[in-house]
């Protein structure tokens, strides 16, 4: 029965399936297809289920809010349904209707943050952001004259990535180091980078590495851009929650047995950069101040942020 949600939370954990959008979005159609699929029994029984499915999906990788806020989106107004037919129904439809949001609000932030880019810049972007890559692709496509610096991205090389897309779509792109980012950015107009997680006081949570773009661009006074839908803003941060830091292990940087004896490997996935630091937030929205993250949280909790304050 839980085979599918195994097999997904086993591809997001392994990062055959990664970017935050992404994981939301596989998230939330897990959910769907196990309720779809669902055999039969009580609604008392699918609910735990269900609930189960949530759990498995949900651990496999702590930090992107994203992944939460979509399995979450899948179970909303369950305790209104009276029959499992019903339960099942609604679990499809709101997996569905995440995802259709999911889409379209990765093309709303391309339309709007393609405006933040002028004629003749030179933009560095960070890791393999879809939200980040929507922006200089559409900018591309209006015919804007653009060049990109795309980092590496140690330790998954996730840059590859996205010098593969950026250079099919026909845009000039130099692929550079993580440690090159200091030293190219005396050539950079605009940083455009995504996000994991931001935190109900605007600071941003993601790829490692972020957070010194961030330094290098305050230094030489670069607009420093994040591009992320609003679901990956984190409600229980409003809460007092900290976002955890995902921790890889030590293979993903080095051959353990190369290494000489004794020595220790740390391999964190994610990087905080504080609000001081980003000048604007690209969302589906529009383009919010760090500082105006915590409004749109409470404005789109509404009624339900009573029920936050439970949120184990
Ligand atoms: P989109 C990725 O995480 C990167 O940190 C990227 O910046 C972020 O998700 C947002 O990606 P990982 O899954 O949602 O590679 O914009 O660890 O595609």
């Amino acid at each position: 029965m839980f085979d599918t949600v195994r097999g997904t939370a086993s591809d997001i954990r392994e990062m055959k399936i990664r970017g935050a959008g992404r994981i939301a979005r596989a998230g939330a159609s897990a959910m769907g297809r196990f309720a779809e699929n669902y055999p039969g029994g009580s609604l008392e029984e699918f609910r735990t289920d269900l609930d189960k499915a949530r759990k498995i999906l949900l651990e496999s990788r702590p930090t992107a809010v994203s992944l939460w806020n979509g399995v979450q989106a899948c179970i909303r107004d369950m305790k209104t349904v009276g029959s499992l037919e019903e339960a099942k129904a609604l679990v499809v439809r709101n997996a569905e209707a995440f995802v259709e949001m999911s889409s379209n609000a990765v093309e709303t932030i391309a339309k709007i943050g393609s405006k933040r880019v002028q004629e003749g810049d030179t933009i560095l972007t960070h890791c393999n952001s879809s939200a980040a890559l929507g922006i200089i692709k559409e900018a591309h496509a209006q015919g804007k004259d653009i060049r990109v610096y795309a980092t590496e991205s140690r330790p998954w090389r996730q840059g590859l990535l996205t010098v593969k897309e950026l250079s099919e779509a026909g845009v000039d792109v130099t692929l550079i180091i993580d440690g090159a980012v200091r030293s190219v950015m005396k050539k950079v107009d605009k940083v455009f980078v995504g996000a994991d997680t931001v935190t109900s006081n605007g600071a941003v949570i993601n790829k490692i590495g972020t957070s010194q773009l961030a330094l290098a661009a305050n230094e030489r006074r670069v607009q420093f851009n994040v591009c992320t839908e609003t679901y990956k803003f984190s409600p229980m941060t409003l809460f007092g929650e900290m976002v955890e830091i995902e921790e890889r292990g030590c293979g993903e940087v080095a051959d353990a047995e190369t290494l000489p004896k004794g020595v220790k490997v740390y391999n964190p996935v994610f990087d905080t950069t504080p609000a001081r630091y980003i000048d604007a937030i690209i969302t589906e929205l529009g383009i919010l101040s760090p500082g105006s993250v915590y409004d749109v949280m409470v404005r789109q909790l509404g009624d339900s942020i009573i029920r936050m304050g439970d949120i184990q």
